[in-house]
């Protein structure tokens, strides 16, 4: 398979289903809507609606039933990330590879678009319009995911024991605890909502699960790594900030080498989970490999 082709395929119908859901600039309070823009399309690698796809499509779904849904979780993530860069959290000047949000817009207007990108996000997923072929119940569902997975028991408890750990010695398990809701709440979440949108049965649901919390955990060592031994300018942001920060990471806990083991374990356990599922599973195989060694 052209993982390639594939990524620049989901990327083009998640861009231009964004461009669709979205307020436009144009719309008032304009310069909000601008700073919402600025940052959804600042040119992220979407890999949360890339793996809602390819989840949805190993369920034998299609790519343009999830779009409205991998759009609300795209609106969900960029707002953590606008948030995470302010100065009362990491306090960053560059995100993908442009000025941070605050930088260019102010920090009152900064929260308000990731206060309003988190809103949107489920108004979108509650919107009958926007997902024509998906039931209230399951509608619902969704909701509940991306709601618990974004929330004090997920993403933001995630960054809260995170930013405690800062400059303290942490065991195994707390750093676990931190990566697992940091980041991978949400990839979990993407790639459940993807299968139960392609109407996955039960022990499909339960091994997209599976590969879902495998592939969030590999992503997150596999991004501490890159902050050891990545490139500034193509990760569009700056490296060693975790060490600097004296931040929570794997290979400040078990070393480079034990970190990189970690990630190809979890990568091989994403892969033994969707074996099953056999050819309709090959786009999450060939992420799981790319989430692993992935230099951006
Ligand atoms: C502020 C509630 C709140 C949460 C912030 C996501 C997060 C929690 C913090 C971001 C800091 C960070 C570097 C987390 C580690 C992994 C991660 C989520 C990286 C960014 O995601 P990518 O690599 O980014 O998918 P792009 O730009 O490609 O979308």
């Amino acid at each position: 398979m052209d993982l390639q082709a594939y990524l620049k395929r989901c990327v083009g119908l998640v861009d231009d289903a964004l461009d669709h859901w979205l307020p436009a600039e144009t719309m008032m309070p304009s310069e909000l809507h601008k700073a919402m823009r600025y940052s959804v399309f600042a040119g992220g690698k979407r890999i949360r609606p890339v793996l809602m796809i390819a989840s949805c499509e190993a369920a034998g779904g299609a790519a343009e039933a999830v779009l409205p849904a991998a759009c609300a979780m795209e609106m969900v993530h960029t707002y953590s990330l606008i948030h995470d860069d302010l100065p009362a959290m990491d306090d960053d000047d560059f995100r993908r590879g442009r000025p941070t949000s605050h930088k260019v817009f102010g920090e009152a207007l900064a929260i308000l678009a990731g206060d309003a990108l988190l809103t949107e996000a489920f108004d979108l997923l509650t919107r009958e319009e926007a997902l024509p072929g998906v039931g209230a119940e399951v509608r619902l569902r969704l909701t509940h995911l991306l709601a618990r997975a974004a929330g004090s028991r997920g993403m933001v408890a995630g960054q809260v024991v995170d930013m405690d750990s800062e400059g303290r010695d942490i065991d195994f398990p707390t750093l676990e605890y931190i990566h697992t809701r940091k980041t991978g709440a949400l990839i979990l979440a993407a790639v459940q909502m993807g299968a139960l949108i392609g109407g996955a049965p039960g022990g499909t649901f339960e091994a997209l699960t599976d590969y879902g919390r495998a592939a969030g955990l590999a992503f997150q060592i596999a991004d501490d790594i890159l902050d050891v031994v990545g490139d500034q300018e193509l990760l569009g942001k700056d490296v060693g900030s975790d060490q600097e920060r004296g931040k929570a990471t794997y290979p400040a806990l078990l070393g480079l080498e034990e970190a990189r083991q970690r990630a190809r374990e979890m990568r091989d356990r994403a892969l033994a989970a969707v074996e099953p599922l056999g050819k309709k599973a090959e786009p999450l195989r060939d992420i799981a490999h790319f989430i692993v060694d992935r230099s951006f």
